[in-house]
């Protein structure tokens, strides 16, 4: 039986896609393939997880280390009530604090990102500080499977596993794209789940659209005593709109009034593959 959590964080997964959706495509940029990729992550996340209040100096801290899922990120804290939704309307332009990366000039991001492969360094970072601090607060990480592409990456696997961080939780988007290739094509990275083990980490695969799923293991983290937990997370890039799930095409493409129509219209009605 699905629990109304997870009712809830689904609620507002449709409510943040047409949001992102409706703010790449008045901006004409960003990277709406990313975005709903990661949609069903961040909600769960940020409407059935993440504890603590933003003064709160034991809140979970939550990096996104795909920074380019910007418009994403804002939805959520629209809905979260951080940023007033009018502002997503600003996105992208000149002078305006939501840029096409995330940074910590907008309330509620917590590192500045963007430049791929340096998200879990942060969040190494951040679960070394929680236990040196005495602190039970938690830090997740998302990134890119492309970006695990980044060298950094493994370097920071390697300190979380080598000082025991069972306070951190990488995820990995794993929609097997990364910027108009497959990362199988360009640099495979199967099998990914034993390179993590191998690194010391405890994994987890999980259908990265499927809220039960993503609160059960992100709730239950972590899933081994004295190791840092990966989720990898299967995912679809551009999920919910049908013109742009697994089309390379759309990791950036612009979103005309026309086809935003078209996947607004897509989203109220289903489009449950
Ligand atoms: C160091 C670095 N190199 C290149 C880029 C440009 N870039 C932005 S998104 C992207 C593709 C990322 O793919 P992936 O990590 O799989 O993320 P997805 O969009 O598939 O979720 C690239 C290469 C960047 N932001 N940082
Ligand atoms: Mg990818």
């Amino acid at each position: 039986m699905p629990s109304q959590d997870a009712a809830l964080v689904r609620r507002q997964a449709a409510r943040a896609r047409a949001l992102a959706l409706t703010t790449v495509s008045t901006a004409g940029t960003g990277h709406i393939g990313a975005d709903l990729s990661a949609m069903d992550i961040l909600c769960t996340l940020y409407f059935g997880v993440l504890r603590g209040g933003p003064d709160d100096p034991d809140r979970d801290r939550f990096i996104l280390s795909k920074a380019h899922a910007s418009a994403a990120m804002y939805s959520v804290l629209a809905l979260k009530g951080v940023l007033p939704e009018e502002e997503l309307a600003t996105f992208g332009g000149a002078g305006s604090r939501l840029s096409t990366v995330v940074s910590t000039r907008v309330p509620g991001i917590e590192f500045n990102t963007g430049s791929l492969g340096h998200g879990l360094s942060l969040g190494a970072g951040a679960a070394l500080a929680a236990r040196v601090q005495g602190s039970g607060r938690r830090t997740f990480v998302l990134t890119g499977d492309g970006e695990l592409q980044e060298g950094s990456n493994w370097e920071a696997a390697m300190l979380a596993a080598s000082r025991k961080l069972d306070n951190l939780v990488v995820i990995v988007d794993r929609n097997l794209a990364q910027k108009g290739a497959s990362t199988e094509d360009i640099n495979a990275l199967e099998p990914l789940d034993d390179k993590w083990r191998s690194f010391g980490w405890a994994v987890r695969t999980v259908d990265g659209h499927d809220v039960d799923e993503l609160l059960d293991v992100f709730r239950g983290a972590p899933i081994e005593e004295s190791r840092p937990t990966c989720v990898i997370a299967s995912t679809v890039k551009g999920k919910g709109v049908s013109f742009m799930e697994r089309n390379l095409e759309w990791h950036s493409r612009r979103l005309t009034p026309d086809l935003l129509d078209q996947a607004l219209r897509e989203l109220e009605h289903g489009n449950d593959d």
